[in-house]
């Protein structure tokens, strides 16, 4: 009967896993996601541990171990070819992260080995969340030399995450860091072209709050390449997937409107969409047919202004 029972729970949370694990990759909420994703794993983790203790008659005693252990560090590793990463980390306390360290093999030498700076103490490193918490070692640029990612979440109801991306410099024999912001959204990678080489397929976090409120906004589509320890906006090569991105926020725009919100967050990413596909005034004429409110005339010219800001409009 307890083992039926554990079968049972056992199928249930990977089944919810794998879920969260889909809409997390296929959702642009981002950290939000994966917050939840985090949270969900680490529960599941703990209704785990209870269960296999359970099983040997020692619930009460694994409940406490669970609940009182002292916070051990905790790595997230990750390999490709001769190079090994391994980020390490210690929790004090919950939320809380301290000695992060990272350290990268190359051909059986540690190359790299030292503490990460963290912007603050709720600092916390992430790993792949599509490869079960793996570290991402792969080849951006295809020069046969894998970079590193650590990945990192500042904390906070939404923002941010950041990438350290870490390359090997022949010249020098070390690894030289790259610093990414993504803002709310983070990324996922994903080779858009086929070409072998992953692409950060994101979102402009620029448009955060910028017409409505965090769960009214709107985001157009970004995707970026990273070469040789420069990351290059690469979005406008990517037409079909902007069209797609586009007509996507129109239908969110129409449901939002279906709800009893004025749309303008999603509007407004979706005439930057237009504008990366070269199409600004069919967005224009669009807008102007669909958004009637009385403040349409400061929208508009607010709207204008953001998208000469953030060089939609050039
Ligand atoms: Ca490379
Ligand atoms: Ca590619």
């Amino acid at each position: 009967m307890i083992s039926a029972l554990a079968i049972f729970i056992h199928y249930l949370t990977a089944t919810v896993l794998s879920k969260i694990q889909y809409l997390r990759y296929w959702s642009f909420v981002g950290c939000c996601i994966k917050e939840v994703y985090l949270y969900t794993k680490r529960i599941m983790k703990i209704i785990h541990t209870l269960l296999s203790h359970s099983l040997m008659g020692l619930v009460v005693l694994s409940a406490a171990t669970v609940f009182t252990q002292p916070t051990k560090a905790e790595t997230i590793t990750g390999e490709l070819g001769n190079v090994r990463a391994e980020m390490s980390y210690e929790k004090p306390e919950e939320y809380k992260y301290k000695n992060i360290r990272l350290q990268i093999v190359r051909g059986g030498q540690t190359v790299f080995n030292q503490l990460l700076s963290q912007d603050n103490e709720y600092d916390r490193p992430i790993g792949d969340l599509t490869q079960d918490d793996k570290l991402p070692v792969l080849d951006l640029d295809g020069n046969k030399e894998p970079e590193v990612i650590a990945d990192f979440f500042t904390g906070g109801a939404h923002c941010c995450t950041y990438s350290l991306i870490y390359r090997y410099d022949r010249k020098s024999q070390k690894y030289i860091q790259t610093r990414h912001e993504w803002g709310n959204g983070g990324y996922i990678l994903k080779d858009l072209n086929q070409d072998g080489l992953q692409e950060f397929n994101s979102r402009d976090d620029s448009f955060a709050y910028a017409f409505s409120s965090y769960a009214a906004s709107g985001y157009p589509l970004q995707i970026w390449q990273y070469r040789q320890g420069k990351m290059i906006d690469v979005t406008r090569r990517y037409p079909k997937l902007i069209a797609s991105h586009a007509s996507e926020l129109w239908q969110t725009y129409i449901q939002a409107q279906q709800q009893g919100d004025d749309g303008k967050g999603f509007l407004a990413a979706y005439l930057a969409d237009k504008y990366l596909l070269n199409q600004g005034q069919d967005g224009w004429q669009r807008l102007q047919k669909a958004y009637k409110k009385s403040d349409r005339n400061k929208y508009f010219a607010d709207l204008r202004k953001f998208l000469r800001e953030t060089r939609y409009i050039k």
